[in-house]
């Protein structure tokens, strides 16, 4: 029997269930999606991987997994009334990077704060990123990197980005951002944030800089 609540979640999703994953996330006292985010979802697919890694899942049940995850969280996640149009984020994996759940998980925040945000999900090649960015013109481009192969397309996503006209900020998340110096290995420039919680700080930072020089 799963110990953790992650690891709870994580046999819904195994199991193919995803009604007893949304009843199992409605019963949580919090409901805040920072939390279910950061304690249920992020645990359950990391104790999915260490499950794969130790062959006690196949890639098969990991498959379905994610499909019921991503799933359960669109199903979940509703679209606040209001926004405040004057804010733009635009979020996407590197070239060659599949994992996008979590970057999911970053836009549904954002949007969550009342920013107008478009999220382009794996893989999206530089120029393309680049070409839209110019158009749309984000305040901030969050980039998602999990795997260490990727890391020369981090460093040249970011050099590219960082110089555009507009010049937006530069997030970089994902599973490699707490395991090495990203800022170091971009030139500092970006920011790098390690979770959730790092997110929600750094948020509520961004939007009081604005307040005090806007007055
Ligand atoms: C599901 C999964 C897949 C799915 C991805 C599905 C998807 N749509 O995302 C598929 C099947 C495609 C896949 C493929 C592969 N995977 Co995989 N995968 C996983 C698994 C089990 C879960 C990933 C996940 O969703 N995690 C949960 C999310 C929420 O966590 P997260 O990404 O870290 O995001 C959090 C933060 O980092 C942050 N964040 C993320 N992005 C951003 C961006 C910004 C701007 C900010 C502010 C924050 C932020 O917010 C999130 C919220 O907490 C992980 C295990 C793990 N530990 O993560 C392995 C794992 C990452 N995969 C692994 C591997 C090896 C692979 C493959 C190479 C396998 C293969 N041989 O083909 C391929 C590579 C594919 C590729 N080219 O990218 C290894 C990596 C090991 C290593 N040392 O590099 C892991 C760790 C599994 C393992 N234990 O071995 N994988």
């Amino acid at each position: 029997m799963p110990r953790t609540k992650g690891g709870k979640l994580a046999r819904f999703f195994l199991d193919g269930d995803a009604a007893g994953a949304i009843s199992f996330i409605r019963e949580q006292p919090s409901q805040e999606w920072i939390y279910l985010y950061q304690d249920l979802f992020t645990e359950a697919m990391y104790e999915i991987g260490a499950l794969w890694e130790r062959n006690e899942i196949s890639v098969a049940d990991e498959h379905l997994a994610t499909g019921v995850c991503d799933y359960v969280m669109s199903r979940l996640f509703q679209l606040p009334e209001n926004k405040e149009a004057d804010k733009r984020a635009m979020f996407l994996c590197l070239e060659g990077e599949q994992h996008y759940l979590g970057l999911k998980m970053v836009n549904h925040l954002f949007e969550e704060r009342g920013w107008e945000t478009k999220y382009f999900g794996s893989s999206l090649p530089l120029e393309y990123a680049y070409a839209t960015a110019n158009k749309w013109q984000p305040d901030v481009i969050g980039l998602s990197v999990s795997i260490v192969y990727h890391l020369p397309q981090l460093k040249k996503y970011v050099e590219q980005l960082a110089v555009l006209p507009h010049r937006p900020v530069i997030l970089v998340g994902g599973r490699l951002a707490g395991q090495y110096d990203l800022v170091q290995y971009t030139s500092g420039k970006c920011t790098v944030l390690n979770n959730l919680i790092q997110m929600e700080y750094w948020l509520k930072t961004f939007s009081d800089e604005r307040i005090s020089s806007s007055r």
